[in-house]
């Protein structure tokens, strides 16, 4: 059938798979790949989706992005438009439970559902390293133990992702987050590091975002190591509701409407501490959390 000369052609929309600072790499839908350049000050972040328009790159509005405040105080943008954020662990290097409380809380924020990868699952702690996971952050689901280097968990992996996610990995440098992109890929070759023998530290290799398809179905964005996760646009008052391991007790309701679960009488979350569903240590680090973003309230005032 002809088309109407007057008939608007849909934008093509492109989608930001890599930042270079100067230039970035756009696929599209079709699996067709460009570089753009884009202005240093440019906000774009990997996921961004974007159309071409006379005068340049226009960004689409962008939803579920992944924020962080670095230790600068800076808010970081890590990726956007995503469904999922896998935290990456491994037996070496640890990674310190205040990151990955806080992880999760900034990912539930904005409604991106997270999972935990149990990375170098090849090494003799694994086990243990999982039980720690379990036990500490239960409603965290799925757990998935994967060895990038034996290629163990990869196809349970990939079962996981198939179902359309677009997911982020995040964790700490050295927990081995390219070398899985490496080895679900087959024909990637991401930069990998040696972790420091001596302190256990990575190298951070990784120094930008990079977005990948699997054939089965499901993306994949590898990003650089960090270590600060400060969340962005939670107040004190709102933390409780994306605390991991509150889930059960905030469905019981607490006598004040805006109880912040510290001290406060006929509290749900204080009586499953008192009744051992809620362990003195979680409630611990939610209060020093929820200490943190006071004091970035007051700051922001
Ligand atoms: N034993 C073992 N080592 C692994 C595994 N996966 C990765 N490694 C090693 O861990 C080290 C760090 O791997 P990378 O993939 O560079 O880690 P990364 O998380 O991407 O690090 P950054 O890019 O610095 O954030 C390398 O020496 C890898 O060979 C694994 O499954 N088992
Ligand atoms: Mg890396």
């Amino acid at each position: 059938m002809e088309r109407k000369t007057d008939e608007v052609m849909p934008e093509k929309t492109w989608r930001v798979v890599s930042h270079y600072g100067i230039e970035v790499l756009l696929r599209s839908a079709e699996g067709e790949e460009k570089r753009a350049p884009v202005d240093r000050r440019a906000s774009l972040v990997v996921g961004d989706e974007v159309v071409w328009q006379s005068n340049g790159l226009q960004q689409r509005p962008r939803v579920r992005a992944l924020q962080r405040r670095d230790r600068r105080g800076r808010i970081r943008t890590v990726a956007s438009n995503l469904s999922a954020m896998g935290v990456v662990v491994a037996p070496r290097p640890r990674t310190p439970d205040a990151f990955i409380d806080r992880a999760i809380v900034g990912a539930r924020a904005v409604d991106i559902e997270p999972f935990f990868v149990a990375n170098k699952s090849d090494l003799g702690d694994g086990v243990a390293l999982i039980d720690h996971l379990r036990g500490q952050w239960p409603g965290v689901e799925p757990v998935l133990s994967v060895s990038a280097v034996e290629g163990y968990g990869l196809d349970a992996f990939r079962r996981w992702l198939g179902n359309g996610a677009r997911a982020v990995f995040v964790g700490v440098s050295g927990v081995g987050k390219s070398s899985l992109m490496n080895a679900l890929l087959g024909d990637l070759e991401l930069a990998v590091g040696e972790i420091n023998p001596q302190t256990e530290l990575g190298r951070h290799v990784t120094t930008n975002a990079t977005l990948h398809c699997l054939p089965e179905g499901g993306e994949l964005i590898d990003t650089p190591g960090f270590r600060d996760f400060g969340p962005v646009a939670i107040s004190a008052g709102d933390l409780a509701a994306y605390f991991p391991g509150f889930e059960g007790a905030l469905a019981e309701r607490c006598h004040y409407r805006d109880c912040r679960h510290r001290t406060e009488p006929h509290c749900s979350v204080l009586e499953a501490v008192k009744a051992g569903q809620i362990r003195t240590d979680r409630h611990a680090a939610y209060m020093a959390l929820q200490d943190e973003l006071a004091q970035v309230d007051r700051e922001r005032r």
